[in-house]
């Protein structure tokens, strides 16, 4: 019988999975959404694991076999509806989390008027393409062309 390399078993992923889904990487490629930061930054750092500035297809597939590894919970080696549904809930559960924990800048657990305030600058200022503190038909139009995070 040919030897053929044996298939690494999932659960050895499982350590990477709980990383990556802590920076919230498999699920961001696995959705096609790349994130503020555009298609570089962290999300592919995080994938260059062998540091070598290029994203080979073994670095781009392991997030997605990890998350198949966290998502597989009876182990089976596929995904069933109710699991994906357990780990998608948990992925947006996380990502809630760390959203909120990212405006509550004091981090007492709850937002402030203040940290609120910070929000709607935040959006006003990514609408106010000419920067001169309002909105106009101009900015918003003439920024839709150019973006795509009005269709949030
Ligand atoms: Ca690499
Ligand atoms: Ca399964
Ligand atoms: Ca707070």
């Amino acid at each position: 019988m040919p030897k053929l390399p044996a298939r690494p078993p999932f659960k050895v992923t499982l350590g990477i999975a709980a990383a990556v889904l802590l920076a919230g990487t498999a699920g961001a490629i696995a959705a096609g959404g790349m994130g503020h930061g555009g298609p570089r930054g962290p999300m592919l750092r995080a994938l260059d694991t062998n540091d070598d500035g290029r994203i080979e297809r073994a670095e781009f597939d392991a997030p997605h076999k990890a998350a198949l590894a966290e998502a597989d919970a009876n182990g089976n080696g596929m995904l069933e509806l109710a699991e994906a549904e357990t780990y998608m809930a948990a992925r947006k559960r996380m990502r809630r989390e760390a959203y909120f924990k990212r405006l509550d800048s004091d981090g007492d657990g709850s937002l402030s008027e203040a940290e609120m305030r910070k929000i709607s600058d935040r959006r006003f200022s990514r609408l106010d393409a000419d920067g001169d503190g309002e909105l106009t038909v101009g900015d918003i139009g003439g920024r839709r062309k150019h973006r795509r995070h009005m269709r949030r």
